[in-house]
This record gives C-alpha cells, sequence and structure tokens, in this order.
C-alpha cells in the first residue's frame, strides 16, 4: 500500500482533547476518538466478535448479502474512500464486488497507522483494486482523496460500522454535511447506522461479561498515562454504561471510586474527581431506519436504497449528493 502520511492526532491534539475535556466546568469528558490506539482498536476487534456485541456481525452481514446491489447502483468508474477502516475485514465484499465490474482505488483514510497497516494486510490480495492509504482525520482525508479524483471518476465514500452514532445527533448532520461540502453532486456515501433495540440487549453489549468493553474504556486512561506521563490509578475507576433514554444513546463512562488527584504530567495539569464522578468517554446514538432519510436531507443528500438487518436491527444507507 501505498501510504499518504499526514498525522493530524499529534500529540498537540491529544493534550488540548483531554486538558479542554478535562479541566472545564461540570462533566468531565474525554473525546471517543483517543479510544482507538494500538491497544484500543485491538480490543475494538475483541468486541467485534463478542456475542452480546452483534452490531459488526450485522453490518458484515448486510455488506455480504447485498455488494453486489449496492456496487451496482454506482456510476463507474469509482474511487472510494472509507472513513476510519479498522482492519478493513467488512470492506472486502464491496471491493470484490467492485473489483468484479471494474479496477478500482481504494482509500482508507486512518489516524491509526497499525489500523491502515492491518487494513492492507486484510484487503490487500484483492486483485484489480490498489490501496492508498491516508493517515489523517476523516475530512482533511477526504479532502485528499477527493483532490486526486480522475475526470469522470465517480467518488463513494464509506461510513460503516455505525461511527456516526458516535456523534452527538446535531453534530452528525454537521458532519455529513462537512463531507458533503467535499463531493460533488452525484457522489455516494454509503452510511451504517445501528437502529433502536431493547435497552437491555443494547446494555448486555456495552458492558460484556467478559470485561472486553470495560478494558477498551479504562484503555483510554492507560493511555494517558503512557503518553502523557499521567498516574490514573486504573483500579480506582470502574466502567459504566447506561442507557439515555432522552438522547436514545448509551453513554460510556469511567466512575472514580474514591476522590482522588490525578496529574498529567507531560501536559502540565492536575486535575481533582470525587467520589463517584464520572468521566463521560463516549456516546452510542441509536436512530430509527426512518430517520436516515431525514438526516441525508438536511445534511444536503438524498437517501436512494437502504438495506437492512433483522437479526441485529441495522441499516445500510445508499445517500447520493443532491
Ligand atoms: C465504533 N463504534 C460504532 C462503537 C459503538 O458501538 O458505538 C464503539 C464501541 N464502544 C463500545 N463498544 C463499541
Amino acid at each position: 500500500m501505498r501510504q499518504q502520511t499526514q498525522p493530524t492526532v499529534t500529540s498537540n491534539s491529544l493534550v488540548s482533547g483531554i486538558r479542554e475535556g478535562l479541566t472545564r466546568p461540570g462533566q468531565k469528558q474525554l473525546p471517543s476518538k483517543f479510544l482507538y490506539d494500538e491497544v484500543g482498536s485491538a480490543l475494538f476487534e475483541a468486541i467485534s466478535v463478542l456475542p452480546e456485541y452483534g452490531l459488526t456481525r450485522a453490518d458484515v452481514r448486510l455488506l455480504r448479502r447485498h455488494a453486489t446491489d449496492i456496487v451496482s447502483r454506482l456510476p463507474l468508474p469509482v474511487i472510494v474512500a472509507e472513513l476510519g477502516t479498522g482492519s478493513g475485514k467488512k470492506t472486502r465484499w464491496l471491493l470484490e464486488a467492485l473489483a468484479r465490474r471494474r479496477p478500482s482505488c481504494y482509500c482508507p483514510i486512518e489516524i491509526s497507522r497499525s489500523a491502515l497497516a492491518m487494513c492492507q494486510r486484510e484487503l490487500g490480495d484483492i486483485e484489480a483494486i490498489s490501496i492508498v492509504g491516508y493517515e489523517a482525520e476523516y475530512l482533511e482525508g477526504l479532502a485528499q482523496v477527493a483532490a486526486r479524483r480522475r475526470d469522470g471518476e465517480h467518488l463513494l465514500v464509506l461510513f460503516l460500522g455505525s461511527t456516526i452514532g458516535n456523534f452527538e445527533r446535531p453534530a452528525a448532520v454537521e458532519f455529513l454535511r462537512d463531507v458533503r461540502q467535499i463531493l460533488r453532486t452525484g457522489d455516494s456515501l454509503l452510511l451504517g447506522t445501528d437502529l433502536e433495540k431493547p435497552v437491555a440487549q443494547l446494555l448486555a453489549a456495552y458492558d460484556d461479561p467478559l470485561g472486553i468493553t470495560a478494558a477498551f474504556n479504562l484503555n483510554l486512561l492507560a493511555r494517558i498515562n503512557r503518553e502523557l506521563e499521567a498516574d490514573f490509578a486504573l483500579q480506582q475507576f470502574r466502567h459504566l454504561a447506561r442507557y439515555n433514554p432522552a438522547a436514545r444513546s448509551i453513554e460510556m463512562h469511567l466512575r472514580s471510586t474514591h476522590t482522588q488527584t490525578v496529574t498529567l504530567r507531560a501536559a502540565g495539569f492536575t486535575i481533582t474527581l470525587e467520589k463517584d464522578e464520572t468521566i463521560w468517554t463516549e456516546s452510542c446514538h441509536k436512530y430509527a431506519a426512518s430517520e436516515v432519510p431525514l438526516l441525508a436531507t438536511k445534511a444536503g443528500f438524498d437517501c436512494t436504497t437502504q438495506w437492512l438487518d433483522h437479526e441485529w436491527p441495522f441499516a445500510e444507507s445508499l445517500l447520493v449528493a443532491a
């Protein structure tokens, strides 16, 4: 894989994101994108095969079943950009279907170099697909891919795995608008969204009995210890997953079991946590399938087709830039 290296989650943005979230008045918060260092990405891979967490399997099922249909709806030639690839496993079906129609270029965009390497290992054997990885934030990487497209080439953006659910609802609209701005009319976005399901099922998915999700969450503090010379005592925090009915989201928090002081030496600040105070680390919003076309319209797209999984309610929606 050729790689355009423009790292943007520098230690500077890590420091400023963490400082801002931990020192603001009221609820302490950490940006969920920092969950995915090398250890966090590996733990997320483990989450995705847990029996309680059906999201990734639903996403893969839909892509495997409908890859040919999805690809048949795209104008060719096409260049594919994927926002956040993880291991890249679930993209195989689409790329293979595309390769059967025409040789194409696939551009994974990831802030994690190790995820890009994993993606190359996973997908590098697909003939007729050339891979050019972008180590960048989503919008910056997408702008770079858009700038390299050839005349007449259609751009397909993949935003799978319900990462859109990790944005607050207004921020999700804004993000999709920003994506739309980079596209040309007629370009496409394939959007994966996890759908609403019983609260007990969601709580089990985000607080699994093996404690993998707890480890994934706690690793954020471990990462800050490693990268910012901090002294979070991990045994003094508990993973907490709770459903917020107003937001229709699962919130992940880390609850402090004691009143404690933590110093982030390399960032040059100290915080105090009260007993039972939490640090909010992630929100996972759940959608109704019918909400996606409305979200699309607000962001400047038309939702032309939806494919639904009923085993674990999940939607794959094809949006076309209006
Ligand atoms: C990546 N994202 C869609 C996952 C989710 O379900 O919101 C992240 C995750 N957090 C805990 N488990 C999985």
